[in-house]
């Protein structure tokens, strides 16, 4: 592989562990816990692996020589600091004891179900120190949920003389791992089942989990573009630029871009949807920005777009509810129709307030929230063009302003969408080390016998030496939701807090942000240098913690 300056001398980086994670450990289990709701139910469902503790590593004087081989899986969308998971994994499982072996599945958790692996050696797995993306061993998004799947693993599980599988995932893929644990603990295979919180979007998070691992580099990568843009958008000042940003529902990457550049207007879904506002109120609240601007001689602005806005208009979230049950229900009635057909399908089933709004949207976005859904049975928001949907509307809303005369500047518009640049980039110095204190966990969950449990890092505003490490039982944060059409016991996901300190934050500014012209430019990711540069975590976690 030919490398770039930057990844070979990136590649001697030693991310920091904390101080418990340094030499042998021992585990300090915590109260029995219970899930976050609909507790009767999920006990019903995970009767082996529900009410155990959360559990916390402590230094020890004895040695643990555990001989295992472990398995790994990486699921769902890249998130940077994957492959130091793999390397803290790697380099644990090797100490405790060196004839430990690492086995990668191939492209997500279909590779375990195929068989398809190969051995992570030294050579393999020193090559990819400290690098983004998931190429090592690739990602997919194969969703491990039934009982044949389960069984195949199982073969090669035995072939391989796998003790633990790891899978590296956002919530969706950590619910399927606690199944699996589960399922391999009520047939006692002896077979371990461990979790690792991964997802840009940063809403895999709790009481336990306080960030998921790739969040702060990917936040970081589009905040330098953003950042780049503010600065291009206030010398040339004669475009309004419309950037969407990744995050599949919650709002957390656009927050955290908004609070690290300072943007004119930044678009909360969360807020969309507590204050049940339709799709003309967002755009009646964006051009009044544009106008007032305008009218003080400012024809250009930069707007932050979350990439699930549209499924949090309640009018489109209560559409996409009942598409939702049709095409789980219908689906292959309509699927091969052609597309004017399998628009009156749809119209004709749906009930008259949500076949007025379907009729409502652009042909292209109805298509994609009436038909196109990723195996997790999620609408694929990445692929509608929201940003382009709004700068659309206001055009037309300011030219019938204008003509009122209430509008009296120029509107030219540019259009970004900012999500997968930010997925591999190289990990920040976070999630370096967050990463490798992960894998670290994952390996000694496993040592010490867990099955069921996430591997988790607290305390990370502090710096790395006393950050704590341990474990969190994944039915802890389970509930049950309906998914494609049934009650699935599942991972509850973590929205933006609309009473939370980040929010509250741009609150508190935006006014002045919209008005004036208050742009930061947060520049690259640095690697080298002084702390408070190198070594920052992001603003929303430093608020959460108040710091
Ligand atoms: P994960 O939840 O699997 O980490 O994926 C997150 C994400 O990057 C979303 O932000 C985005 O909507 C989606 O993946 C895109 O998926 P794909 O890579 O399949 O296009």
């Amino acid at each position: 592989m030919e490398k770039s300056a930057l990844q070979i001398a990136r590649a001697s980086y030693q991310p920091k562990l904390p101080k418990a994670l340094q030499g042998a450990v021992k585990v300090k289990e915590g109260a029995p816990t219970q899930s976050v709701d609909n507790q009767d139910e999920i006990k019903k469902l995970f009767p082996n692996t529900y009410g155990m503790p959360v559990v916390e590593f402590v230094p020890s004087d004895e040695t643990n020589n555990t001989r295992m081989n472990v398995g790994i899986i990486l699921s769902g969308g890249q998130a940077p600091g994957g492959h130091n998971v793999i390397t803290g994994l790697f380099d644990q499982i090797k100490k405790l004891n060196p004839e430990n072996r690492l086995f990668g599945f191939i492209l997500g958790p279909g590779g375990l179900v195929d068989h398809n692996y190969m051995e992570l050696t030294k050579d393999i797995v020193d090559e990819y120190r400290n690098t983004g993306g998931f190429d090592m061993i690739g990602s997919g998004r194969t969703k491990l949920e039934k009982v044949e799947q389960f069984e195949k693993g199982l073969e090669i599980i035995r072939e391989l003389d796998i003790k633990a599988i790891v899978i590296i995932g956002g919530d969706d893929s950590n619910t399927n791992a606690c199944v699996l644990a589960e399922y391999y603990a009520a047939k006692n295979y002896g077979v371990q089942v461990i979790g690792c919180p991964k997802t840009i979007d940063g809403d895999l998070k709790n009481e336990q989990i306080e960030t998921s691992f790739g969040f702060d580099t990917a936040c970081k990568t589009y905040a330098e573009l953003i950042g780049n843009i503010e600065r291009d958008c206030n010398s040339a000042r004669k475009y309004w630029h419309f950037i969407k940003v990744m995050g599949r529902s919650a709002s957390h990457i656009a927050l955290e871009c908004a609070l690290q550049c300072q943007p004119n207007v930044c678009l909360i879904s969360e807020e969309v949807e507590k204050n049940d506002m339709t799709l003309n109120q967002i755009v009646d609240q964006l051009c009044e920005t544009i106008a007032y601007r305008a009218s003080n001689g400012y024809n250009f602005g930069t707007v932050i777009v979350p990439e699930g806005l549209i499924e949090f208009i309640p009018a489109i979230g209560r559409l996409i509810d009942e598409l939702n049950d049709l095409l789980a229900l219908h689906g292959a009635d309509y699927k091969d129709l052609d597309k004017k057909a399998q628009r009156e399908y749809i119209i004709s089933h749906l009930t008259p307030d949500n076949a007025a709004t379907f009729k409502t949207l652009p042909a292209g976005v109805a298509r994609q929230l009436s038909l196109d859904r990723d195996p997790h049975g999620n609408v694929q928001v990445s692929l509608i063009e929201t940003e382009k949907l709004l700068s659309d509307m206001c055009e037309a809303r300011l030219a019938e302003w204008k003509n009122e005369g209430r509008y009296v500047g120029s509107f030219a518009a540019q259009h970004h969408f900012f999500g997968y640049e930010g997925r591999c980039a190289a990990p920040s110095n976070f999630d370096s080390d967050y990463c490798y204190a992960l894998g670290t966990s994952a390996a000694q969950l496993i040592a010490n016998g867990k099955t069921g449990y996430m591997a988790i890092v607290k305390n990370t505003t502090a710096s790395a030496e006393e950050w704590i490490a341990g474990g969190v039982p994944i039915t802890m944060m389970m509930n049950m939701e309906r998914r494609n059409g049934e009650m699935k016991p599942v991972i509850k996901k973590a929205l933006v807090e609309l009473d939370g300190k980040p929010y509250k934050e741009l609150v508190a500014n935006r006014d002045h942000w919209a008005k004036e012209t208050c742009y930061i430019y947060p520049g690259p990711i640095q690697y080298w240098g002084p702390s408070d540069v190198c070594d920052q975590p992001t603003k929303t976690l430093a608020l959460e913690q108040g710091k």
